[in-house]
């Protein structure tokens, strides 16, 4: 028998949540490898200069360079797959609905290598252009880059930024792109993107073995690779004067719902909403909760 005030289950429950965002969702898992010969919709810009840059594929990579001059001239290229790109994979919800924990490709430097190399996801409402700088590539040959998509990791804006708003632009992604600045050699400098890859948090993987599937682990902001760290709640106390005391363990930048029900049978009720996380706890006092009869409940995250 459970005793009164046990919780019955607890997880990441986002079906409603996943109606807050308008955006077709980022394809997890997605994988451009421009082996057809095409370009795939990717565009080029050089913002510095204001014009756009043509892109080619030799044949299974997307190709970018920098033409020879006379002097040294500052140029960028910045490689974009906008929601013409790739069929769409790269572009919209990165969040609720793709799960995307990180960014990968590779990169070739003919000759030369880039003085600037950084990776940009920009947003579509708020025109945000979030940049993580890469670490210097070798010259002659390609380099193999994973980049987390997590602000903690070093995303930045130019000027302010936080976790949360890093969060928000992440659920409706305008394009993402790789940003190239000429190395300030006068040469032709020849560069190439390959097997662009957003990764997303599986829900058919449980890689610590918590119990915990690395998709829900993403949601409710626990560590996916430390069986240590999952969702956890308690009924801290029951009696007290106000009713039922509830405490969960909480991550930054999220906004908790609680169900209730008394009876199994029957469905859970939303009893609360729009709780801010207070982490690493948050406490939640049910003072509906009274009577004699048991309560069972669950913590849903709901952004
Ligand atoms: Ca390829
Ligand atoms: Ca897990
Ligand atoms: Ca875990």
């Amino acid at each position: 028998m459970m005793k009164r005030g046990d919780i019955l289950a607890l997880g990441a429950v986002v079906g409603g949540a996943a109606l807050v965002y308008l955006a077709a969702a980022a394809t997890p898992d997605a994988v451009e490898s421009w082996d057809s010969g095409s370009v795939e919709g990717w565009v080029g810009t050089d913002p510095l200069n204001a014009y756009d840059v043509s892109l080619s594929n030799p044949g299974d990579r997307l190709e970018v360079s920098f033409a020879k001059k006379t002097r040294p001239v500052p140029e960028v290229r910045i490689i974009r797959a906008t929601a013409a790109a790739s069929a769409g994979d790269f572009s919209g919800d990165y969040w609720w609905g793709a799960a995307i924990t990180n960014i990968s490709f590779s990169l070739y430097c003919e000759t030369h290598v880039p003085a600037v190399l950084q990776v940009y996801v920009a947003n579509t409402n708020t025109d945000n252009w979030w940049f993580y700088p890469l670490e210097t590539p070798v010259a002659g040959g390609w380099t193999q880059y994973q980049v987390p998509l997590d602000y903690a990791a070093g995303w930045q804006l130019g000027v302010g930024g936080d976790a949360g708003q890093f969060k928000d632009d992440l659920a409706n992604v305008a394009w993402i792109g790789v940003e190239l600045q000429r190395n300030v050699s006068t040469s032709k400098q020849v560069y190439a993107v390959d097997n662009f890859a957003v990764n997303g948090a599986s829900k058919l993987a449980d890689s610590d073995e918590d119990g915990m599937d690395d998709w829900a682990e993403f949601i409710a902001g626990t560590n996916p690779n430390d069986a240590d760290s999952l969702f956890l709640a308690d009924v801290l106390s029951t009696n007290t004067p106000d009713g039922f005391v509830l405490q969960w363990k909480s991550a930054g930048n999220r906004v908790y719902g609680v169900h209730s029900t008394t009876n199994l049978l029957l469905d859970f009720e939303k009893v609360a909403t729009g709780i801010p996380a207070t982490p690493p706890l948050n406490t939640w006092v049910d003072e509906a909760a009274t009577g004699q009869v048991p309560y069972f409940y669950k913590i849903e995250v709901e952004q």
